[in-house]
């Protein structure tokens, strides 16, 4: 462990993290690395609640009228504080969240580029002009600020996905109650500090602009049914995003969700099997496959099916497993136990269904102790089977063979989930296929470059199971917005649309 420099003591310190926020609270946080305790967390009593609800709506009255190029100047400080803690808020999400060093420093990378994105943005929430049918009559739209916006993410991007919803909120004119993932409270509280700071350098925002509530479902709950949060944003599994959609749909509020994927890669004859294999191992067992966007399945042309099979056990064979702030780990652990159970029930289920399992099984030696630490498993399966349509949170590929492109994109489409899906091929017909309306039916379809690790620039989020929202890039600023059609008369008559006569 001697290349290993950033102690978790050391990151929390340099993040501003002190005894107060470490010790004496009830829930302890571990890491997924060797187990150790971070530290003992405070509860956001659900008491408090009421007071952090009046703190966004009194904050939302003041920030609305703050003019928007002023309110990305606060974000612009967000990514200046953030580019200065860069190296210890990566190093925290490697301790909290198992992340290798790499991928650590990336999802803080994707912060930064996410509040550059919403700077220049502030200066860009156009809204339309458009014709009107009477004569003297302007029409156009005008983008408002929404109101509070509740933001709850998952543990394994415990920081990027909430800057993603938190700067375009922030610009938007939206405060943001932030429910963290209970595994990750600690990140959460760092970006709290590094927000505060970027807000005392920026002088004159209200009070309660950013609210993290540290605690579990009873919070998140609260925060859900609120009609004072008319928009919500959730990140996590199915299951809970069919928690949260009635409960918010019951009172008109507004759902961002981005839940389960279950991404695929179809590799066609003429692909180039080489940038496949790396395509594949980084999708498949990067981040240890506890991405949204991690390769599931690989639905490969019969002709070139076992050599691919093969070129992929032997890249398999030499991925270096072990603490992921190591020098040169590829494969760090898995969040916790219950994972690492998941993945060998569902490696079981599979075998059960005619599944050949290729690796799989716990790693012990070589790695830190009290840590679930995997070896990623290759699956070659019959046929899609039920537990290859199940989202596993873990590094499982499953591996289906197919003869005619139109059953490859049926197979790809055919799964609950329509997150992210990539062909590989240099056959143009293919490409342009699977881009096409009758191609793939995911948020996110690709070319020639894995399902996962998507730039900001574009709106993220799938269809289906995966809950149809859109987050981060493009236009995905309006959902944070409410859209108000003006039409404005400067003639002295008073015509009717559509041609309605009503004289008095
Ligand atoms: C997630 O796993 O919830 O495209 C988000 C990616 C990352 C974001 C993943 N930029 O893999």
């Amino acid at each position: 462990m001697k290349d290993i420099v950033m102690t978790a003591e050391t990151v929390m310190q340099q993040l501003g993290l002190g005894a107060a926020d470490l010790t004496g609270g009830s829930i302890r946080v571990t890491s997924p690395i060797d187990g150790r305790v971070l530290g003992e967390v405070h509860e956001t009593p659900l008491s408090e609640m009421a007071a952090v609800l009046d703190r966004a709506k009194s904050a939302f009255k003041i920030w609305r009228s703050v003019p928007a190029p002023r309110r990305g100047e606060l974000i612009r400080l967000l990514g200046e504080e953030l580019r200065a803690s860069k190296e210890a808020l990566g190093a925290l999400v490697s301790w909290e969240a198992g992340k290798i060093t790499s991928e650590g420093l990336g999802e803080v990378q994707e912060m930064i580029d996410i509040c550059d994105f919403a700077v220049g943005l502030s200066r860009q929430l156009y809204g339309l002009t458009i014709a009107s049918e009477r004569p003297g009559h302007r029409m156009m739209e005008t983008w408002h600020p929404a109101g509070p916006v509740g933001v709850i993410s998952a543990f394994n991007f415990p920081v990027a996905v909430w800057s993603w919803n938190a700067a375009l909120a922030i610009v938007c004119g939206d405060p943001v109650i932030w429910k963290p993932s209970e595994k990750t409270p600690l990140t959460a509280l760092a970006c709290q500090k590094i927000f505060e700071r970027a807000l005392a350098r920026f002088g004159d925002a209200p009070d309660g602009l950013l609210q993290t509530l540290i605690g579990g479902a009873d919070l998140g709950r609260t925060l859900v049914e609120s009609e004072d949060v008319p928009i919500i944003s959730a990140t996590g599994s199915t299951r809970m995003g069919r928690a949260v959609a009635p409960i918010v749909a019951a009172r008109f509020g507004k759902c961002i969700l981005e839940l389960g994927g279950n991404n695929a890669m179809i590799v066609g004859p003429s692909a180039d099997l080489e940038m496949a294999v790396r395509a594949i191992v980084f999708s498949a067992v990067g981040t240890a496959g506890q991405r949204c966007t991690t390769l599931r399945r690989l639905i490969a042309h019969n002709s070139i099916k076992d050599e691919l099979v093969a070129r992929l056990k032997k890249a398999y064979a030499g991925l270096p497993i072990g603490n992921p702030l190591a020098e040169g780990t590829l494969i760090g652990p898995l969040v916790d136990e219950a994972s690492g159970n998941a993945m060998t029930d569902a490696l079981k289920s599979a075998k059960a269904e005619g599944g050949m399992v290729f690796g799989g099984a716990r790693v012990s030696e070589g790695v830190p102790a009290g840590g679930v630490y995997m070896q990623p498993a290759i699956v070659e399966m019959p046929a899609q089977s039920a537990t290859v349509k199940t989202e596993t949170f873990a590094p499982i590929l499953y591996v289906m063979g197919y003869d005619s492109f139109e059953e490859a994109v049926h197979i790809q489409n055919d799964v609950p989930q329509g997150l992210s899906s990539c062909v590989f091929t240099l056959n143009m017909r293919e490409a342009e296929q699977f881009l096409s309306a009758s191609g793939s039916d995911c948020g996110i379809a690709n070319v020639n470059i894995g399902p996962s690790g998507a730039e900001i620039g574009g709106a993220f989020g799938g269809e289906k199971e995966t809950g149809g929202g859109r987050e981060s890039g493009s236009d995905a600023w309006k959902a944070y917005m409410r859209r108000q059609t003006n039409t404005v008369n400067y003639s002295a008559e008073l015509p009717l649309a559509q041609g309605v006569k009503f004289d008095i």
